[in-house]
C-alpha cells in the first residue's frame, strides 16, 4: 500500500470515489473464493429487472446489502455478494413494440447501463459471478431441470385457462387485462382452454408450510403471508349420491351437514356440463360464467348468481333430496369444485339462498341464547363456538365433537373421509410469450409431445425477433419452429411457449455460486455458499418469488443436486421509498402529475404549508400526500442526478440514515443535504487531526477523568454501532450515535498530549464503523490516519471493556417529579454526596431554596427526586 498520505483539505467526492474504486478493482477486493476453512457469509439482494436505469428502490435495497456485506467482511467472514439480471419478461416486449427494437437489444443495453450505475455506487459486488437470466448459459439449466421434473412427474401437462384477446389474436398476461378488456385493443377478453405445463408445488405444500415455524430469521409478517397463501384446511370430503354416481364436496364445516339445503357446482364441473347438454339456458349461463372474473378476490366481491340444473342429490345422513345448482361463486380449482350449501352459516350461501328463495336451516346455536329464526336472519350466523341443533342425534355437540361424530358415521357408510386441502395450486409455467426461456418440448404428429434431449440443450431463443402486437413472434419464426422429432426423426414443431419468469428467479442465487460452470447446473461450490445467510428485497416478493424459490430448492435437493432445504436463512424486507404527489385535474377529470422537483412549496415559520406552485407557470397544484415513487405518479427522484451532484457516499448515507430499513423512507432534499454536510464534516475533522500531526502513543494509565470519559464514549458508541448494524439492522441509529460522538469529541478535546492519541483512536474507530455506509471517503480517511491496510481489509474494532467502565455517573435531578437539572458524581459516591451535589446544582437550588426538603429519593445510577 502507498504510505504517502493524500488527503485534500476539501472533500472532493469524484476524486475520492474514483480513487477508492480503482483500489478495489486493482486488488480484486470483492472477489469471493471458496475456502472451507473460513466461515462463509452469503449476502444477497434481489436481482433487478433491467428496466433502463436504477431507481431509488434499487439503491436502497443494494445499499442495505452492501453495508451488511462490508460489515461481515470486516468481521473476518468470507463474504459473497453477487449481482445479476432478471432479464426476461413483458416490459421488454412492450418497449420493443413502442420503439421497434428487439427485446434482446433493449435488455442488453439496459443491463450495460445499469451495471455502470451499480459500479458508480461502489457496491462490494463480485462481478465475475454476474448472471443474466436471458443468456443461454443460464436458461439452459432451467430447461435441463424442467426435463428432470418431467421425468419425475413434478412437471406435467394439463389444460389451463388463459386470457384471449380476440382482436389481437393473442394471449394476455393477467396484468394486461384491465377490467375484463385487453390493454391494447379494449376488446372483451375471453377465457380459452389450452394445454400448459404445471409444476407440482402442491406436493411440497405440507413441507413448505410446516417448516415456517422453524425459520426464526424471517419476518413474522412474511411467514404469515406464505402460510395464508398455502392455505391449509382440515375438512371432510363428503359424498352426495345421485342417479349417475356420487357428487363429492369438500367442507371444513362437517358439523353443519344437517343445515345443507342445496348443493352447488362450478360452471366447469362435469355435472354442470352434463346437465347443460339438453338445457340451452344453462349452457348459456355456463358460457357467461367463463367470461367472468378469474381471481378469487374478484369472485368474492362479485354478485353471486346461479341456475338450477333440475337434478338432485341425496343427503347422505337424512336421505332428503337436495337440488343441484350451478353457481359462479364455486371455484373449479378448489376442493372438489362443488359445495354443500349451508345458508344459515355461510355468508355466500346465505346471500344466494335469499336471492333464489332456497331454504335455510339453522343447525348451530349460541348455547346461551334461543335458536335463531331463519325468517328474520339478516346474515349467516358464523361461529366455531356454538353447539349443534336441528341435527338429530348429533344435537348439542361443539364444533370438534360434531365434526368427529358425523365424520365417523359418514366413513362407516363410505360417504365421507377426513382430508387436508390446500389453497395452493400447482404452478402453471407456460406463457404464450416470446421473451422468455423456451420450453424444451417438440410436437410430433406421430409421437406427441417429446422432450428435447439433454445434448441438444439449450433450446436457444432467437434474439432478433420483435413482437408487433399480433401474438408470439416465435410462432412465425420458421427457423425456430421447424425441427426434427427427437424420437422418430420426422419433421416436427417446437413448442413456442416460454417459461414464467418466476422460474428464472427461483434459483439464480445458486448459479452465482458456480456461474462459470458450463457442464453442470450447480457444483460443490453451491454447497459451500448455500444457504444464503442474508437475503434482502422488497416485500412485494413476500409470496410468489420466495415460495417458488423455496419449492425449486427442494426439487433440486430431491434430485441430489444440492444439500440445503431452505434457500434463505435470514430475510430482510426493505420498505418503499416515498415522495410527495402533486397534481392538477382538468374539467374532464383528467389528472396530470407533477414531479416534486418542479413544485415550489412555501411554508410559514411554523412549518405549515402555505402554497404549492408549479415552478414553470407559478400557478397552484394540489397535493395527494405521500406515495411510493412511481412513474405513474411522476414522483420519482433519479438516483443518478443525486450521485452526480453529491457523490455515491452521500446518497448511500442518506438512504441508511433516513429511516430503519424495514420502514418506508420519505424522500427529502434537506435530508440529502444533511448527509452531504455530515460527510464533509467528518472529512474536515479527520483532515484537521492528520494535519496537526500529534504523534503521542495512547497511554491509558496517564489519562485523567475527562480523557477517560472521552474514551468511554468512543467505546460505548462502538459497542452500540456494532449491535445496531449486525443484529438490529438499525443503521440509522448507528449513524446517529456516531454523529453524536463526533460532536462530543470536538467539544471535549483540548491540546493535551493524550487528547491527540484519543482522537487518533476515536477517528480510526469512527472511520471503520462508517466504512460500510460511506466506503469511499472512509477508504481515503483511513489511509490518511496512517493505517497500512485498506479499511475494507481491516478488522472490525472491538470495544475495550476497560474503557467502558465509567468512573463517573450522570444523574437526573427532579424537584417534585419535574426535571430541574443534571449532576455528574463519582461512581462510588455515597448517597449523602449524591444528594449534596443535587441540592447544590444552581437550577435545582432555585426550586428548593428556602423550602424544607421532605423526602430525598435516590435511584442509584439514574435519578434524584427531591420532594419539597
Ligand atoms: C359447508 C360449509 C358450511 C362451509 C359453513 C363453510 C361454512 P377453506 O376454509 O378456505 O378451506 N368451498 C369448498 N370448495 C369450494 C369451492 N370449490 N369453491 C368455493 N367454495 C368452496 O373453505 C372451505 C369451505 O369453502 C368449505 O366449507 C366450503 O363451504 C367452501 F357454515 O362447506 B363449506
Ligand atoms: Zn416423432
Amino acid at each position: 500500500m502507498d504510505n504517502e498520505l493524500i488527503m485534500d483539505a476539501v472533500y472532493e467526492f469524484s476524486k475520492v470515489e474514483a480513487e477508492a474504486q480503482q483500489f478495489w478493482a486493482e486488488h480484486g477486493s470483492f472477489r469471493a473464493v471458496e475456502d472451507p476453512a473460513r466461515e462463509k457469509f452469503y449476502c444477497l439482494s434481489m436481482l433487478p429487472y433491467p428496466s433502463g436505469k436504477l431507481h431509488m428502490g434499487h439503491v436502497r435495497n443494494y445499499t442495505i446489502g452492501d453495508v451488511l456485506t462490508r460489515f461481515h467482511r470486516m468481521h473476518g467472514r468470507n463474504v459473497l455478494q453477487p449481482m445479476g439480471w432478471d432479464a426476461f419478461g413483458l416490459p421488454a416486449e412492450n418497449a420493443a413494440m413502442q420503439n421497434n427494437v428487439p427485446p434482446a437489444k433493449w435488455t442488453w443495453d439496459n443491463i450495460n447501463y445499469m451495471r455502470k450505475q451499480l459500479k458508480i455506487m461502489g457496491f462490494a459486488l463480485d462481478w465475475e459471478r454476474e448472471v443474466a437470466t436471458c443468456s443461454p448459459e443460464y436458461y439452459r439449466w432451467n430447461q435441463w431441470l424442467f426435463l428432470r421434473m418431467l421425468e419425475k412427474g413434478i412437471a406435467y401437462l394439463k389444460t389451463g385457462t388463459v386470457n384471449w384477446d380476440p382482436v389481437d389474436q393473442t394471449v394476455l398476461a393477467n396484468e394486461q387485462v384491465i377490467e375484463g378488456r385487453g390493454w391494447r385493443t379494449g376488446a372483451l377478453v375471453e377465457k380459452r382452454a389450452i394445454p400448459m405445463y404445471y409444476l407440482k408445488i402442491t406436493e411440497y405444500a405440507e413441507e413448505l408450510l410446516g417448516v415456517l415455524d422453524a425459520m426464526p430469521g424471517w419476518p413474522e409478517r412474511v411467514k404469515t403471508m406464505q402460510a395464508n397463501w398455502i392455505g391449509r384446511s382440515e375438512g371432510v370430503e363428503i359424498g352426495f349420491p345421485h342417479d349417475d354416481g356420487v357428487l363429492k364436496v369438500f367442507t371444513t364445516r362437517t358439523d353443519t351437514l344437517f343445515g345443507a339445503t342445496y348443493v352447488a357446482v362450478a360452471a366447469e364441473h362435469p355435472l354442470a356440463l352434463k346437465a347443460a347438454k339438453n338445457n340451452t339456458q344453462l349452457a348459456a349461463f355456463i358460457k357467461e360464467c367463463k367470461q367472468g372474473a378469474a381471481t378469487e378476490a374478484e369472485l368474492a366481491t362479485m354478485e353471486k348468481c346461479g341456475m338450477d340444473t333440475g337434478l338432485f342429490v341425496t343427503h347422505p345422513l337424512t336421505g332428503d333430496k337436495l337440488s343441484i345448482w350451478v353457481s359462479n361463486y364455486v371455484l373449479m380449482g378448489y376442493g372438489e369444485g362443488a359445495i354443500m350449501a349451508v345458508p344459515a352459516h355461510d355468508q355466500r350461501d346465505f346471500e344466494f339462498a335469499r336471492k333464489y328463495g332456497l331454504p335455510i336451516t339453522v343447525v348451530v346455536r349460541d348455547p346461551d341464547a334461543d335458536i335463531l329464526d331463519e325468517r328474520n336472519m339478516e346474515e349467516a350466523f358464523i361461529t366455531y363456538d356454538g353447539v349443534t341443533c336441528n341435527s338429530g342425534k348429533y344435537d348439542g355437540l361443539g364444533f370438534a365433537s360434531a365434526t368427529d361424530a358425523i365424520a365417523v358415521d359418514l366413513a362407516a357408510k363410505d360417504h365421507g373421509k377426513k382430508r387436508v386441502q390446500f389453497r395452493l395450486r400447482d404452478w402453471g409455467i407456460s406463457r404464450q410469450r416470446y421473451w422468455g426461456c423456451p420450453i424444451p418440448i417438440v410436437h410430433c404428429d406421430t409421437c406427441g409431445t417429446v422432450p428435447v434431449s439433454d445434448e441438444n440443450l439449450p433450446v436457444t431463443l432467437p434474439e432478433d425477433l420483435a413482437p408487433d402486437g399480433s401474438g408470439n413472434p416465435l410462432n412465425k419464426c420458421e427457423a425456430f419452429v421447424n425441427t426434427e422429432c427427437p424420437k422418430c426423426g420426422k419433421a416436427a414443431r417446437r413448442e413456442t411457449d416460454t417459461m414464467d419468469t418466476f422460474v428464472d428467479s427461483s434459483w439464480y442465487f445458486m448459479r452465482y455460486c458456480c456461474a462459470d460452470n458450463n457442464n453442470a447446473m450447480v457444483d460443490e461450490r453451491t454447497n459451500y455458499w448455500m444457504p444464503v445467510d442474508q437475503y434482502i428485497g422488497g416485500i412485494e416478493h413476500a409470496i410468489l418469488h420466495l415460495l417458488y424459490a423455496r419449492f425449486w430448492t427442494r426439487v433440486m435437493r430431491d434430485l441430489d443436486l444440492i444439500k440445503v432445504d431452505e434457500p434463505f436463512t435470514n430475510l430482510l424486507t426493505q420498505g418503499m421509498v416515498l415522495n410527495h404527489i402533486y397534481y392538477r385535474s382538468d374539467d374532464a377529470g383528467r389528472i396530470e402529475y407533477f414531479n416534486p422537483a418542479d413544485v415550489d412549496v412555501t411554508v410559514d415559520d411554523r412549518g405549515k404549508i402555505t402554497g404549492m406552485l408549479l415552478k414553470t407557470d407559478g400557478k397552484p397544484v394540489h397535493s395527494d400526500g405521500l406515495g411510493t415513487m412511481s412513474k405513474s405518479k411522476n414522483n420519482g427522484v433519479d438516483p443518478q442526478d443525486l450521485v452526480d451532484r453529491y457523490g455515491a457516499d452521500t446518497v448511500r448515507l442518506f438512504m441508511m440514515f433516513a429511516s430503519p430499513p424495514e420502514q418506508t423512507l420519505e424522500w427529502s432534499d434537506t435530508g440529502v443535504e444533511g448527509a452531504a454536510r455530515f460527510v464533509k464534516r467528518l472529512w474536515r475533522v479527520v483532515h484537521e487531526h492528520v494535519a496537526e500531526n500529534r504523534v503521542a502513543e495512547l497511554d491509558i494509565g496517564a489519562l485523567d477523568a475527562r480523557q477517560r470519559a472521552m474514551r468511554c464514549a468512543v467505546h460505548e458508541t462502538l459497542a452500540k454501532v456494532t449491535d445496531d448494524i449486525g443484529r438490529r439492522f438499525t443503521f440509522n441509529t448507528a449513524i446517529a450515535a456516531i454523529m453524536e460522538l463526533i460532536n462530543l469529541l470536538i467539544k471535549k478535546r483540548t491540546d493535551a498530549t493524550q487528547d491527540g492519541a484519543i482522537m487518533q483512536e476515536a477517528l480510526s474507530i469512527i472511520v471503520q464503523s462508517m466504512s460500510p455506509v460511506i466506503p469511499h471517503a472512509c477508504h481515503v480517511m483511513w489511509q490518511a490516519l496512517g493505517h497500512d491496510s485498506a479499511v475494507i481489509d481491516s478488522t472490525w474494532p472491538e470495544a475495550d471493556e476497560a474503557a467502558l467502565v465509567r468512573d463517573e455517573l450522570k444523574y437526573v435531578v427532579q424537584v417534585n417529579g419535574k426535571l430541574r437539572g443534571h449532576i455528574i458524581v463519582p461512581v462510588d459516591a455515597p448517597r449523602e454526596v449524591i444528594v449534596a451535589s443535587a441540592t447544590a446544582e444552581p437550577n435545582v437550588l432555585r426550586f428548593i431554596d428556602g423550602k424544607e426538603i421532605r423526602k430525598e429519593i435516590v435511584v442509584p445510577g439514574k435519578l434524584v427526586n427531591l420532594v419539597v
